[in-house]
């Protein structure tokens, strides 16, 4: 049953018709059952009305008029990071369901203030897109680990590789765009929450574009007393790569080494590497968008939460400033609200 009480398909508002904004808007129409796309909202009006001539019925906009519309169910948040507040508050006075892309929000401030108002709602809307939580490989990890066969986590190792950074890509989104995947992975592949955070610096690739810091290398300290340290490389050029080894007191199990097909030719043998993450993580996306819709038509909201998308937010934050200072910077969250537990 939708939210409006039929059987009928889930209407989505998709906010941001970028990238990812448009594969989702893609996915919606051609993956994800029991729902459509019944509007698009960029602020780039061209952009908005090409993505929307590509489904039936569905109209472009230019700003969140979805507000008052009669035919939008539930909206998914694809835009800018710093426009996700405005729009989650507007979602939430209209009583919504949202999946919003990361990062929740830029910055802990306004995360806490998006977490503040969902608690005063006092039910959940909001299904954060933390996708590698959907990712067939992390998800088997995540059920080993949870069998307890290998015995406590004790450290986690994780690799970040993209091909090429975008263009205005700084040092600063190494860790809030990047390795923010790697903050959610940690805190639940782990079920800990990460307590301070060291950044270091090593020498700059030559293939990094001006003054861009990359590589860098992050370790976390978990309040569980485990270690998670991220190798974040945006230009290595050879493909997109994402590896997590998991050390624990009588295993360790480690997924991402992309051994899907090896081929033996020409005296060598090997396979090949994605390049993009909308093709390496594909199939988590599309799970991720059809358990949002499948849970939306329930009634329910499952997945990462708001208070996952703070945690983040705030970790992210204190990345950056160890980066920026130096050192170690500790991380201090708000007590977690009893709608989260
Ligand atoms: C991008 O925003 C993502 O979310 C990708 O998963 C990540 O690999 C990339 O580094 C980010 O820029």
């Amino acid at each position: 049953m939708s939210p409006r009480g039929t059987s009928e398909e889930l209407r989505v508002a998709v906010i941001g018709t970028g990238r990812m904004g448009a594969d989702h808007v893609r996915r919606i129409q051609e993956v994800t059952s029991g729902a459509r796309v019944s509007a698009v909202v960029d602020l780039d009006a061209e952009r908005a009305k090409t993505i929307a001539s590509r489904v039936d019925g569905c109209t472009a906009h230019t700003c969140l008029c979805i507000r008052d519309r009669a035919d939008v169910d539930a909206v998914l948040v694809a835009s800018p990071g710093p426009a996700h507040e405005a729009t989650l508050l507007t979602a939430f006075e209209h009583g919504l369901p949202v999946l919003c892309e990361k990062p929740l929000t830029p910055d802990a401030a306004s995360a806490l203030r998006v977490l503040e108002a969902e608690c005063e709602l006092g039910r959940r809307l909001v299904q954060v897109g933390f996708m590698r939580r959907y990712d067939a490989e992390y998800v088997r990890l995540k059920s080993l680990l949870e069998t307890g066969q290998l015995g406590r986590p004790l450290l986690l190792h994780n690799r970040h590789r993209n091909v090429a950074s975008p263009p205005g890509f700084t040092s600063d989104m190494l860790i809030s765009d990047s390795v923010a995947h790697e903050t959610d992975v940690t805190r639940w592949l782990l079920g800990h929450e990460i307590a301070a955070v060291t950044v270091l610096r090593p020498t700059p690739s030559a293939s990094a574009p001006d003054a861009l810091q990359d590589p860098q290398f992050v370790v976390f300290e978990t309040d569980g007393g485990a270690v998670s340290d991220v190798e974040i490389f945006v230009n290595c050029g050879f493909g997109y790569q994402v590896q997590a080894e998991v050390v624990c007191e009588r295993g360790t199990a480690r997924i991402g080494d992309g051994h899907a097909m090896v081929t033996h030719m020409a005296g060598r043998w090997g396979g090949t590497i994605d390049q993009d993450y909308t093709v390496r993580f594909a199939d988590a996306y599309d799970r991720e968008i059809q358990a949002w819709v499948d849970a939306t038509r329930r009634g329910e909201v499952t997945g990462p939460s708001v208070w996952d998308g703070y945690a983040a937010a705030a970790v992210c934050e204190a990345g950056v400033r160890a980066l920026t200072d130096g050192g170690r910077v500790e991380i201090d969250l708000v007590e977690k609200p009893p709608l989260y537990r």
